[in-house]
């Protein structure tokens, strides 16, 4: 089974004769569209199949799906794919709304670095519900990872310190920082990032950072605009797209790729430790199409 059986395809190819006629392009606009593409990324897609198809003289449906398979995987290339970890200690921080899957994102990173032989610790930021440490507390056992946390209530950006501190004076690879799920329009919410930034930026100068936004493939084009301004906000290196098994279509991966050149780097497809995997363009768009 391939890693993204799960998604659901656009059969047009299957389903449709064998002409590339203009109904054609109609209909794998409206599929494109209902996979939640957005509408100017799928006028973009289509327009290039066509341009494709005419430059490379493309007859058969067999072969526009191979090219349509391409101008997807183009489309997602946007930026380094993988994770920038060149320091030591390096450091990730999670950020996103409420419930998208932050926390179980990272005990299922931290396994696989820790896998790796990487020194991780996790870093439970989330300090706005007691709940929240302890379940990086659980996943920290689970992945066999250190963690360090506060109480509840307790300065966000504080915990961070701690982390920083113990992530030097222990050789730490890799630092994972969980955050509290925030709306994208909340000031306040914002500013406590910024301050979290700037510690990290102060404890850890010239560490190598990821900031990755953590999207819930289900919520379609609402991600789009939940990247639009986390990215504003907050300034984003990446894209972890949860949620891809369910009922989620996951085309918002190549608009927010297109749109805002914000590279998706992990896809979740279940709530398991190995329910994760590096975010491969190429087989996403076979998988989709
Ligand atoms: N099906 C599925 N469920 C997922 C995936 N990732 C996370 N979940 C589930 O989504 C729910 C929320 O996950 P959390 O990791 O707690 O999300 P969060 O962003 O940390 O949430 P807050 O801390 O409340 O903002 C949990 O039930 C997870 O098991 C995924 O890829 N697929
Ligand atoms: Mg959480």
């Amino acid at each position: 089974m391939g890693f993204f059986d799960k998604l659901k395809k656009i059969n047009i190819f299957a389903s449709f004769g064998s002409e590339l006629t203009d109904d054609f392009y109609d209909e794998l606009e409206e599929s494109l569209i209902l996979a939640d593409t957005g509408m100017d990324t799928t006028l973009e897609l289509v327009e290039e199949l066509r341009r494709r198809v005419r430059a490379q003289g493309i007859k058969t449906l067999e072969q526009a799906r191979s090219c349509m398979v391409e101008v997807i995987a183009d489309a997602l290339n946007a930026g380094e794919p993988g994770l920038d970890l060149s320091t030591t200690p390096s450091v990730i921080l999670f950020i996103g709304v409420n419930g998208v899957g932050k926390t179980t994102t990272i005990g299922k990173i931290g396994a696989q670095l820790r896998r790796e032989g990487k020194k991780v610790l996790f870093c439970a930021a989330d300090t706005f519900r007691a709940a929240a440490a302890e379940q990086l507390t659980i996943w920290s056992d689970r992945a066999g990872v250190d963690i360090v946390k506060q109480h509840e209530g307790a300065d966000p950006a504080a915990v961070v310190y701690d982390a920083m501190s113990a992530a030097k004076a222990r050789k730490t690879d890799v630092v994972l920082v969980d955050t509290a799920g925030r709306l994208h329009n909340k000031q306040n919410l914002m500013n406590e990032l910024n301050k979290i930034s700037r510690v990290i930026d102060r404890e850890g100068p010239g560490c190598a950072r990821e900031t990755l936004l953590v999207l819930d493939a289900t919520t379609g084009q609402n991600g789009l605009i939940q990247a639009k301004q986390f990215k504003e906000a907050a300034g984003i290196t990446g894209i972890v797209l949860t949620k891809l098994d369910g009922t989620a279509k996951g085309g918002i991966a190549i608009a927010i790729a297109k749109e805002l050149g914000v590279p998706v780097k992990y896809a979740g497809v279940g709530e398991g430790v190995d329910d994760l995997k590096p975010f491969d363009a190429r087989e996403f768009a076979q998988a989709l199409i």
